[in-house]
C-alpha cells in the first residue's frame, strides 16, 4: 500500500504544481541540524511557569517535535486552562491550534471564535495587517471542518480584494494558508474555487515580489512564515536559496527571540500550520526526554565599555497642547538591549518615562510620556534608527555607539 502511495503523491504534486521540486531539495544540510536543534532547545527552554504562555510555540513544538516533553506538557496544560474572556480572533485562534496540536481538544472555544469572526468587520483602507489575526482564525475554523467556514471565507476574501492599503509578507503568509485549507474543503463550488484563487494569486505575487536577491522574503522575521506560505502554492520560487539564508542568519544569532524561532522553525522542519491537524500525539510512555545538547549559543553579554546612544521621543499627533519632541543622550554598557537606554533615558529625566506590556513577541511599549496608544485610533510608539523602523523590539534591539534612536507617535 505504502509503495504505491508514493509515486501517487509524487503524481499529484507535480500535477498541482506546487513548489516541491524547489522544496525537495530544500531541507536543513545534515551538518546544519545542530544549529536547529539548539534554536529549538533555546525556544523550548523558555518555557517556565513565569514566563508569556505563548500557543505558538506549542504549534512549533509539536509540528517539529518536542526535544523537551516536560515544557510541551506544561505549557498544553497552561493554554488548556488559559481564561478565554479577553482573547482577541487571533490569539484564540492561535490557542486553537496550539490545543489541536497536542491532539487535545478545544472544547467551547471553536464557538467562541466562529461568533467573533462573524461579528468581525473591516474597512478598505485599514491596515493590512488587521486581516493577520482573522487569518489565523479562518485557519483554525478551517482545520476543525466548522461549519460556516466558507461563509466567513467569502466575506473574508471579499475584503482582502476591497483592500487598498500596502501589502504585509506576514499578513499574506497567514491568509495564504488560511485560503489554501478553504480551497482543499471538499465539495467546493467553481465560483466560490474561482475567487479563492483570485485571491491567492494576488497574495502570492506580492510575497514572490519580496523575495530578496539573498533569498529572504520580506526581512529577516517574516520569512519563516513566508516560507510556509510559498511551500503550499504554486510557482517557482528557490527553497534552498532561502533555506541557506536563513541559515546563515542564524549562525548571526539573529534568531533569539523564543517566538522568533517558533515562527520560523516549521519551515526549518519541512512543516507548515496546515500540518496541525495531522500531528501524531505519542502516548506517554513514548514520551522521551531528548537530550538537550550544551549549546554553545553566543549570547551577547554586556561588555564592559561604555558607548553614547542619542535618544529622542516625539510626539506631533495628539492633542497640539501636549505635542513634544525631547532628545537625550544616555551612557550604557555596550551590547545593553535598548529597554535600558529607555530605563537610563527615565531615570534622568522624568518626560521619558514609559509603560510596557508583555506579549508573545516579549516587551511592547505602549506609553511615553504619559502619551498611551490607542488601538481603535490606531496609534502606536514606533521606534526607529535614524529614519528606518527599527526590525526588532526594545528588550532585543542592541544599539551601537552614537547611534540616534528615535520614539515617534504615529499611526498604523
Ligand atoms: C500587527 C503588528 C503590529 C501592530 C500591533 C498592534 C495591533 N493591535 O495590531 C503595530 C503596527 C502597532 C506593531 C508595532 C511594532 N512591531 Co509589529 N507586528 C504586527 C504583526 C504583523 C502581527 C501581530 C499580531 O497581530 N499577532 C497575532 C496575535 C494573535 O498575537 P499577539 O501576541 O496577541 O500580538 C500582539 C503582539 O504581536 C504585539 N506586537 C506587535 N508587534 C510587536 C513587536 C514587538 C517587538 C513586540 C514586543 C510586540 C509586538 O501586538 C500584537 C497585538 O496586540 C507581526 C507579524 C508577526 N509575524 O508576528 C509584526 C511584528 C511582531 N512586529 C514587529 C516589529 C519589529 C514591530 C515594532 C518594533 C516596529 C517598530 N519599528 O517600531 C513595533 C513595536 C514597537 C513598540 N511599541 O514596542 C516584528 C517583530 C520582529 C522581532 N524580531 O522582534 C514583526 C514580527 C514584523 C516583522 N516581520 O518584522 N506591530
Amino acid at each position: 500500500m505504502i509503495l504505491h502511495t508514493i509515486p501517487l503523491l509524487s503524481l499529484l504534486w507535480a500535477v498541482s504544481g506546487a513548489h516541491t521540486l524547489a522544496r525537495s531539495e530544500c531541507h536543513v544540510p545534515e551538518e546544519k541540524q545542530a544549529l536547529v536543534d539548539d534554536l529549538q532547545d533555546v525556544m523550548e527552554s523558555s518555557v517556565t511557569p513565569l514566563s508569556f504562555p505563548n500557543p505558538s510555540i506549542l504549534i512549533a513544538m509539536n509540528l517539529a517535535g518536542a526535544r523537551n516533553a516536560r515544557a510541551q506538557k506544561f505549557l498544553t496544560a497552561v493554554i488548556s486552562s488559559t481564561d478565554q474572556a479577553d482573547l482577541t480572533i487571533g490569539q484564540l485562534a492561535l490557542n486553537i491550534m496550539a490545543l489541536t496540536s497536542s491532539c487535545q481538544d478545544p472544547g467551547n472555544r471553536l464557538l467562541n471564535l466562529k461568533e467573533k469572526m462573524e461579528d468581525w468587520t473591516s474597512s478598505p483602507q485599514d491596515p493590512y495587517s488587521v486581516f493577520y489575526g482573522p487569518s489565523l482564525g479562518l485557519l483554525a475554523l478551517c482545520q476543525k471542518n466548522q461549519k460556516g467556514t466558507l461563509d466567513l471565507a467569502i466575506k473574508f476574501s471579499k475584503m482582502l480584494l476591497a483592500t487598498v492599503s500596502s501589502f504585509s509578507v506576514d499578513t499574506g503568509a497567514l491568509a495564504t494558508l488560511a485560503l489554501t485549507c478553504v480551497r482543499n474543503m471538499k465539495d467546493l463550488n467553481d465560483d466560490y474555487n474561482q475567487l479563492f484563487g483570485q485571491v491567492l494569486t494576488s497574495i502570492v505575487e506580492n510575497i514572490d515580489g519580496r523575495i530578496e536577491s539573498n533569498g529572504l522574503i520580506g526581512g529577516f522575521y517574516s520569512t519563516g512564515l513566508a516560507m510556509q506560505a510559498l511551500s503550499v502554492q504554486p510557482g517557482e520560487w528557490n527553497c534552498k536559496k532561502t533555506m541557506e539564508a536563513v541559515l546563515h542568519e542564524i549562525e548571526q544569532n539573529r534568531f533569539n527571540n523564543p517566538m522568533s524561532i517558533a515562527q520560523l522553525l516549521p519551515s526549518l522542519k519541512g512543516k507548515t500550520y496546515l500540518d496541525v491537524p495531522h500531528v501524531i500525539c505519542s502516548t506517554d510512555q513514548d514520551v522521551r526526554e531528548t537530550l538537550q545538547r550544551v549549546t554553545t549559543h553566543k549570547t551577547l553579554s554586556a561588555s564592559a565599555y561604555p558607548i553614547n546612544v542619542i535618544y529622542t521621543i516625539n510626539n506631533q499627533l495628539r492633542g497640539v497642547e501636549m505635542t513634544f519632541n525631547e532628545t537625550v543622550t544616555v551612557t550604557v554598557k555596550n551590547g545593553s538591549v535598548l529597554l535600558v537606554v529607555l530605563e537610563e533615558a527615565q531615570h534622568q529625566n522624568p518626560a521619558f518615562k514609559f509603560e510596557s506590556k508583555m506579549t508573545s513577541w516579549g516587551l511592547y511599549i505602549t506609553s511615553i510620556n504619559g502619551i498611551k496608544e490607542v488601538e481603535n485610533h490606531r496609534t502606536y510608539w514606533q521606534f526607529l534608527s535614524g529614519q528606518t523602523p527599527l526590525d526588532q523590539g526594545v528588550a532585543n534591539y542592541i544599539p551601537h555607539e552614537n547611534e540616534h534612536i528615535t520614539a515617534n507617535f504615529t499611526q498604523y
